[in-house]
């Protein structure tokens, strides 16, 4: 090739390259992407070529300065894509699915933790495109056009194959099965690069589209017939036991396990919890199980005793499929259901979700009286949401089904002073340190809400369960949670412990008089079987993968919903099986047992939902 011919493609091949090394550099500093070898480093370097020589590619077919502009606006937008998936990792500690970047509604409410998560560098990353719109503007002789032959064109595209081929044929060498087993995001971005992964996620989301269309009766059969051999008898003397009494469940926003019956520069960060276990029955053993919907897939947990999905939020992607949560089953037994959040009725896409689900009525954001002074952070305070709701609870219909949802303990903890019952913890990490207040703000009004049940006389006839939602702190604070932890360093192992979430079940007149700790590992999956089976109703007949959590012979064994799995005496994560007697790696045939039973679980429950198979469910 001559100097000339080169010359055509010069603002093609500056445009590939800065971005092509941006993404690298966003990778490297942006991301958590562990890297083992200089083979897989080598892969995530090339991982962004194939896709940026593909988009710019179409340049090739472009006539005087269309190309130009093409390459400037393309190098735009994947900038816009790239800097989202920061924003977005900052948030969920977790790469975008197609189904979450289009939740403009969603992202439209997180306002305000996007101008916490924005950083004075974020815009280094759209010098490049300056530089290549200044260059296109002012300097077009350095970029100028020429036709490009047909044959250069096959010769750039076949470079383009081969580029694919190679990090796609590294990538199956590091990762067998990689694009057939979706479980985990991080290895697909690490493999196969951000882009590409996004591609591939469009093309999933269509192939799901297709399976509904495609699904069966016959599938529900086999899933029918897996759980029932499954299931447990569950335990004589408690079934029935708070037959007819209202039910009062409680999302605790962003509350782990750890923070319960600890302390925090020598104060107790949970009082009224502490104190409440003792009159309860709590688990101690207990794991989330939420994907990306993080609140919303507690809540479809919970009360479908189904898993999440492990792209996006079911809430939003499959909210007009039919279930048999519930409320729904509930309201067949004469209860009225509703379910309060002072947020707007459509984050999570919750009108929608809610009617499927059998709500009677959502007590949303217009419902609330929200101003400047009983708000903070994402909206009304927990202490006065409660006390507005409570003015609505006593007006139901009894018996009733509700769900109340807290907000205070959410990214970023924002407090004011003088609701700051204990100060922050000290340590380098802002997040971590904030958390202990808002959690014990959450507590106290708690605390409140408990005796508001009580003086409004809804207390006694009533079962109240409360549970954590999900983790509040991520991966990316492990430094600090090291350190209060008094640990030298989070291990993957910790981590998983770290997914464990307080389920309170407290049950007036029966649990005060014989509390118990119950140790039995076990997940959110595990609430809706447990609750119908208190309340005297038979489940044989329901589709649902959690077990009751007081079965005498309850299976000890949770699934994660990145495929992670939790037995009694084991924990695997990321191919390697731990001891829990010592938090070290230990020998695979102790997890292999578990592996396909782990898979088969997750399968099944995707299955249900992608293929919306309980429309075929009668009753
Ligand atoms: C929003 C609230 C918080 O309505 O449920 O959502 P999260 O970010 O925790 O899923
Ligand atoms: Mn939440």
């Amino acid at each position: 090739m001559n100097r000339a011919t080169l010359k055509k493609y010069r603002l093609l091949f500056i445009a590939t390259v800065l971005l092509w090394l941006k993404t690298y550099i966003v990778y490297k500093t942006s991301f958590d992407i562990e890297i083992e070898s200089w083979k897989q480093e080598f892969i995530l370097f090339i991982n962004p070529l194939s896709f940026l020589l593909f988009v710019f590619g179409f340049s090739l077919f472009m006539k005087e300065k269309a190309r130009n502009r093409y390459i400037v606006i393309m190098s735009f937008l994947i900038t816009v894509l790239l800097y989202v998936n920061v924003m977005f990792y900052r948030f969920f500690n977790d790469f975008i699915t197609l189904p979450v970047l289009f939740q403009t509604s969603n992202m439209g409410d997180l306002g305000n933790s996007v101008f916490e998560l924005f950083q004075f560098s974020d815009l280094l990353m759209f010098v490049d495109v300056a530089f290549l719109t200044w260059l296109v503007w002012k300097k077009p002789s350095f970029v100028p056009f020429e036709p490009i032959a047909k044959k250069e064109r096959h010769a750039y595209f076949l470079a383009l194959v081969v580029v694919a081929l190679l990090n796609l044929g590294l990538a199956e060498t590091e990762r067998p099965e990689l694009l057939t087993r979706t479980f985990d995001r991080k290895m697909l971005v690490k493999n196969i690069g951000m882009y590409n992964y996004l591609v591939y996620d469009a093309v999933l989301q269509s192939k799901s589209k297709a399976q509904r269309a495609l699904a069966d009766s016959s599938e529900l059969a086999d899933i029918g017939n897996y759980i029932r051999a499954n299931e447990k008898a569950p335990n004589k003397e408690l079934f029935g036991i708070a037959k007819n009494r209202n039910v009062i469940i409680v999302s605790m926003e962003s509350l782990q396990s750890f923070v319960i019956n600890n302390k925090v520069n020598g104060q107790e960060i949970t009082p009224f919890l502490n104190d409440f276990i003792k009159q309860s029955y709590y688990f101690d053993n207990l794991y989330h199980q939420t994907g990306q919907g993080k609140t919303s897939d507690a809540e479809f947990l919970i009360e479908n005793s189904l898993y999440p999905l492990g792209r996006g939020a079911v809430f939003f992607t499959h909210a007009t499929n039919e279930y048999n949560a519930t409320p729904e089953i509930l309201k067949k037994h004469g209860y009225y259901t509703a379910v309060f959040h002072a947020n707007n009725k459509s984050f999570w896409n919750r009108d929608i979700m809610y009617q499927s689900l059998g709500y009677d009525r959502y007590f949303s954001l217009t419902d609330f009286d929200v101003n400047e002074e009983n708000s903070v952070g994402w909206g009304l305070k927990d202490k006065y949401f409660f006390e507005q709701s409570l003015q609505y609870l006593k007006t139901l219909q009894q018996p009733f089904y509700t769900k109340f949802i807290t907000l205070t303990n959410h990214f970023p903890f924002e407090l004011e002073e003088e609701d700051r019952l204990i100060p922050e913890y000290t340590s380098d990490d802002r997040t971590v340190n904030r958390y202990f207040p808002t959690v014990r703000y959450m507590d106290e009004s708690l605390k409140a809400f408990i005796e508001g049940l009580k003086k409004e006389g809804l207390y006694d006839n009533s079962i109240i369960i409360l549970y954590g939602d999900h983790y509040g702190i991520s991966e990316n604070h492990n430094e600090a949670m090291a350190q209060y932890l008094g640990k030298e360093k989070i291990t993957p192992f910790d981590h998983i412990q770290l997914q464990r979430v307080p389920l309170i079940i407290h049950i007036p007149g029966v649990t005060d008089k014989h509390p118990e700790v119950i140790s039995k590992v076990s997940g959110q999956i595990d609430v809706k079987p447990t609750i119908l089976h208190l309340l005297g109703i038979d489940t044989k007949d329901d589709i649902h993968f959690g077990q009751d959590l007081f079965a005498k012979d309850k299976m000890e064994f949770v699934v994660l919903r990145d495929g992670s799995f939790i037995t009694k005496d084991y924990i695997y994560k990321d191919n390697i099986c731990y001891d829990k007697k010592t938090g070290l790696k230990t020998d695979m045939s102790h997890c292999e047992p578990y592996m396909e039973k782990a898979k088969q679980e997750l399968d099944y429950s995707d299955k249900i939902v992608y293929g919306d198979l309980l429309r075929f469910y009668n009753d």
